[in-house]
């Protein structure tokens, strides 16, 4: 004699099968199966790219900090105009905010101090090789473009640098994804001390998130556009333009 428990999961095993079974011939039919499980996949896989995008980058505290956080790339840009900017403590410099914004602005040293600033000590990593933990501290760019206003064709920011490679300034670019993260900010100071020239002097970018030739020193002008085409070699950055990746996420 069957006990009654073994019978009534026998049962419930059978119509559970019974239940796949017509489940599988829907699932068998291609169309079908694209629109069960398209959706979900699309919604999943989009979440887990915006959340992951919207992760912190790691911060340290002060101890952690390297003794030595070497300069990279240009240590010093020795045009004219940077000598005579530099020349006065970059008292005349201002920070230009332009392309696809309803409110263009000129932004001196004072202005960035003035908007509310964030600190953190976060890990910067160079694709040569070497890493260095330092304190940053600045106005989030989120805030910045917002103040500007960005119009709604603006799909990247485009730092323009006031060093030249091969006769033309540096330059970046990032998505409004890393424009608005919380870490991304333009920094004027570097372990707690005005930023020195050689590592990006009065202000520059800091993107947590990327790697060090992302992180724009010399910072001159900032210009949200729709297309990366009409910059530089088009490809978003003088690093990228020589073949490195656009997106360099750490
Ligand atoms: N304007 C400008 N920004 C730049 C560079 C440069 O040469 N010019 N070099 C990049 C690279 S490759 C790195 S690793 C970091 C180095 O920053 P650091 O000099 O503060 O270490 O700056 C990045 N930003
Ligand atoms: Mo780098």
């Amino acid at each position: 004699m069957t006990p009654p428990l073994l019978g009534r999961r026998a049962l419930l095993t059978g119509g559970a099968g019974l239940l796949l079974a017509g489940c599988d011939k829907v699932v068998q039919i291609p169309a079908a199966r694209r629109i069960l499980f398209a959706g979900e996949d699309i919604n999943r896989g989009l979440h887990r790219a915006l959340a992951d995008r919207a992760a912190l980058a790691p911060e340290f505290s002060p101890d952690q900090m390297s003794p030595i956080f070497r300069a990279n790339g240009t240590r010093d840009p020795g045009t004219p105009a940077y000598k005579a900017l530099a020349a006065n403590r970059f008292a005349d410099w201002r920070l230009h905010v332009g392309g696809l914004v309803a409110r263009p602005l000129a932004l001196g040293l004072a202005d960035l101090r003035a908007m509310p600033n964030r600190a953190q000590i976060t890990r910067h990593e160079c694709v040569e090789g070497w890493s260095a933990i330092g304190k940053w501290t600045g106005p989030m760019l989120g805030g910045v473009l917002k103040a500007a206003g960005l119009r709604d064709a603006a799909r990247y920011v485009v730092f323009t640098c006031a060093d030249l490679y091969g006769g033309k300034p540096y330059y970046e670019s990032i998505d409004l994804l890393d424009a608005f993260h919380p870490q991304t900010i333009l920094a004027w100071a570097m372990n707690d001390r005005p930023l020195d020239i050689a590592h990006g002097a009065p202000v520059r970018l800091r993107v947590e998130r990327q790697l060090g030739y992302k992180h724009a020193k010399y910072l001159m002008r900032i210009d949200a556009v729709a297309s990366l085409a009409g910059f530089g070699g088009g490809a978003g950055g003088t690093w990228e333009d020589y073949g490195y990746d656009w997106y360099a996420g750490i």
